[in-house]
């Protein structure tokens, strides 16, 4: 039988699978690449988006030796023939005046914008005499690597190979981590990406905070328009009105940070007026009864007071929700770090999921299926006998189940458990991504090197010792992508356009780094291209074949489960853990329990984030198309409450946070879509790298204002919305 999934959670039988799974039929494959003949001096090229990490296929479109445009593969299960206007935008990646041209290295201190430009051999000849001092002097761990995306995997792989082991990205502490914990915590398997929510099929949706038309996520945005279309129950908790409100049924203007409160009260109306699945919680719950009694005082009317939502309007939504069951679904969110103690509310929606029944039920969430694709045979990397810094022995997060960011840069300030002396920074801009830029450039202080490869002059570019300008996506081969969803499938990344100046692909930067380290032999391919085909072949796929059409689709495999089907979750019980021993052993609250959110100080307002539908976190500012459509942010503020300070919609402000720190001057959106109480800003802007003309001083940091943060004590998680602004009229 095949593997189901990668925290595989359902033990199923080969038998009990239901025949007609719910996947989703695709057109049979178009041949891409031939449809060159039919537009005559225009060649496409299929390759998968990298604007953000969702992983669309697209077809690059070339004219008389110009990227034209960039549209969705119809082949391809994540875009389905259509691209957002990030992906659609990528042609202006290409073209963006400011790119990195060539290696630079650092002339004065850092921080400082001197640098000369250097050849590759020169810039890698540098960083390979560094690393070399540094593994003699304190071993390859003291080599860090930060990173974000697929076309780190080389890199990463050589440095694996060099002996270094700590590596960590923001996709898990800053983004999904969180979440995914919970999940694995209540139902033993993590979500991943693409989440499994069959919105195509769902009769009632809630998003909590889940900004779906501004979280541009490809599929999930299609499949959430034909939710609209077809009229189904949709329930939004924001504490703004945000493009999803606007199309639910249901806006529940929440107080930020007492979502599980809510979440609380829910369980307890479904459950003590017994609208839940009595018979999947008879079958696969763990510890249900005792649960029960825990959130027996979490009514309506408490939750009321904590949430600011009328008790009537908790209990009304509730009774839909289970209405609607096994077809309702309680969106997991995906950025769910907003309070430091986040993991615990997403075992709550997990909770929330299983007493509606929605396990691998159409309209629930569904069982993702894979596909096999053979490996490159490479050499084993070197064994350590060191731990892995940020998060010692799981020490200090027990239940992380990746590398904490903030743990590595603790570790760096630290010297603990042993000093940390190199960061490799791999196509992510810490100074945005993480909370408290002030501890990213206390840590950068300990380094004897600092190594950014990226495409433009970001933020964290501005601090390197050495700048490594890689190509964008539309000109380099990457690893495939493998992925998971209704059916699995494999896409390929290849050159569309010629590399305008000195870029050069992360592969290739690997190859020649590899060569300078004396590990040469780590690489045993030519080329990336080589290294592709013969994983592709290797599998008994066509090379020929995903080169033309840009995505090969994996077996149909069945996604939901019969009625009565055998099965057990991958827990330590077996079955969904209402009550969780592992957390009680650990010293936790075994039923996620509610702590209320510290009362607002006088005179503040609570900053929180969110996301734009043209942009991506703070990669796609610099680019003119993009820049084109939205080329600053905006501060929204309630409009009764910008009357009452005297400010005007469209002026400019600047925001003070509790400790002091000031943002840029950014302009005010006074509304009546967001609470008296709390301010929003997309993240992303407000960069500070003088070389970047389009991005240097436009708009403000999230970031910067993020000086206060709690580390969630169960995976090391970071709260992004614990802080509060004041807001200061310009002289
Ligand atoms: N305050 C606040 N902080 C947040 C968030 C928030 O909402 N608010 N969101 C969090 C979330 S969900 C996430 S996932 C993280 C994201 O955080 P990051 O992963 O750090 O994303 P970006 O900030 O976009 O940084 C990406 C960097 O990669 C560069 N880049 C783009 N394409 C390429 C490429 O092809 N090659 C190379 N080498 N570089 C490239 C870009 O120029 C940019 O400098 O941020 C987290 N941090
Ligand atoms: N266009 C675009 N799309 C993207 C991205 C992008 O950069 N650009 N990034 C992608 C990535 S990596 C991620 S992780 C996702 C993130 O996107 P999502 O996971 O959808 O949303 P979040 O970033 O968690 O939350 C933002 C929303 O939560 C609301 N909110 C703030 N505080 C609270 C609160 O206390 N309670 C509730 N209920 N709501 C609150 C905000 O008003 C906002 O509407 O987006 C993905 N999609
Ligand atoms: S969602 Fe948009 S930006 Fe992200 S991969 Fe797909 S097309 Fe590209
Ligand atoms: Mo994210």
């Amino acid at each position: 039988m095949e593997q189901l999934s990668r925290r595989r959670f359902l033990k199923i039988s080969a038998a009990t699978f239901t025949a007609a799974a719910a996947v989703t039929r695709l057109p049979d494959a178009v041949r891409v690449a031939g449809a060159a003949e039919a537009e005559k001096g225009v060649r496409t090229v299929p390759t998968f988006c990298e604007m953000c990490f969702w992983r669309c296929s697209g077809i690059a479109h070339v004219r008389d030796g110009k990227l034209w445009k960039f549209e969705g593969n119809p082949n391809d299960p994540q875009s389905r023939g259509r691209l957002c206007p990030r992906g659609t935008g990528a042609v202006g990646a290409y073209y963006d005046p400011d790119r990195l041209q060539k290696p630079l290295i650092r002339t004065s201190a850092r921080g400082k914008d001197a640098w000369k430009a250097v050849t590759w051999d020169e810039a890698l000849a540098y960083v390979a005499e560094r690393m070399q001092k540094i593994k003699a002097e304190h071993g390859a761990e003291s080599i860090a690597m930060f990173n974000h995306g697929i076309g780190v995997r080389m890199l990463q792989h050589v440095l694996k190979s060099y002996g270094c082991t700590n590596f960590a990205g923001p996709s898990f502490a800053q983004c999904r981590g969180p979440r995914d914990i919970g999940f694995l915590l209540t139902m033993g398997t993590g979500l991943g990406s693409p989440e499994p929510t069959d919105i195509a099929n769902t009769d009632c949706l809630v998003l909590i905070g889940s900004h779906l038309g501004e979280n541009m996520h490809n599929t999930q945005v299609q499949e959430f328009a034909q939710a609209v279309a077809r009229r189904i129950s949709i329930i939004v908790v924001d504490p703004r009105y945000s493009v999803a409100a606007s199309k639910a049924k249901h806006w529940l203007p929440i107080r930020p940070g007492t979502d599980l409160a809510l979440i609380l009260a829910w369980m307890n109306v479904i459950v003590a007026e017994g609208l839940y699945d009595r018979a999947f919680v008879e079958r696969h719950g763990h510890g249900f009864d005792r649960f029960a009694a825990e959130i027996a005082a979490s009514t309506p009317e408490w939750a009321a007071g904590e949430t600011g939502i009328d008790a009537g309007l908790i209990r009304t939504t509730a009774r839909e929700i289970a209405r609607h069951r096994p077809a309702s679904l309680v969106h997991p969110g995906r950025r769910v770090n907003w309070n430091g103690d986040d993991a615990q509310r997403s075992r709550a929606v997990a909770l929330l999921n299983a007493l509606l029944g929605n396990w691998g039920r159409k309209g629930g969430i569904y069982l993702q299926a894979g596909m096999r694709v053979a490996s490159y045979p490479l050499p084993k990397y070197p064994a350590s006998t060191r731990p892995l810094a940020d998060n010692p022995n799981q020490e200090r997060y027990p239940f992380a189940d990746e590398p904490v960011t903030t743990g590595l840069r603790d570790a760096t300030i630290s010297g603990k458990p042993y000093p940390i002396k190199a960061w490799w920074v791999y196509s992510t801009n810490l100074m945005q991504a993480l909370p408290n830029p002030a501890e990213t450039l206390k840590a950068i202080d300990q380094l004897d090197l600092l190594v950014v490869c990226d495409t433009v002059p970001s933020d964290i570019a501005g601090y390197a010792d050495v700048v490594l300008p890689e190509v964008t996506f539309l000109e380099r081969h990457d690893e495939l992508l493998v992925g998971w969803g209704r059916q699995g499938w494999t896409s390929l990344r290849q050159p569309v356009m010629p590399a305008p100046a000195d870029q050069k692909p992360g592969w290739w930067i690997a190859k020649e780094l590899a060569g300078k380290l004396g590990i040469a032999q780590c690489m045993p391919f030519k080329d990336m291209a080589e290294y592709l085909a013969t994983r592709v072949e290797k599998s008994g796929l066509s090379w020929e074949t995903l080169k033309n059409d840009g995505v090969i689709m994996g077996p149909k495999m069945p996604i939901t489960v019969e009625e009565g089907a055998e099965f057990a979750f991958d827990t330590p019980s077996g079955k969904v853990e209402f009550w969780s021993d592992q957390l009680v052993k650990a010293g936790f609250d075994p039923v996620p329990k509610y702590k209320a959110p510290a009362p607002l100080p006088e005179g503040f307002f609570r900053l929180v984030t969110g996301r734009s539908p043209v942009h991506t976190f703070s990669r796609t500012q610099s680019n003119p198309l993009l820049a084109g459509l939205m080329s600053d942010n905006e501060v929204w503020i309630n409009a009764a409450t910008a009357a009452k300070l005297g400010i005007a919609n469209g002026q400019f402000v600047t925001l003070r946070n509790q400790d002091g720190v000031a943002s840029n001057r950014v302009r005010v959106k006074a509304t009546q879509r967001i609470r008296p109480d709390t301010v929003y800003m997309v993240y992303g802007f407000g960069q500070t790298n003088p070389r970047n003309r389009r991005t240097f001083g436009k708009g403000a940091s999230a970031a910067q204002l993020n000086t206060r943060y709690a580390t969630d004590p169960l995976m090391g998680g970071t709260s992004l919305h614990g802080n509060y602004v004041a807001i200061e009229q310009e002289a």
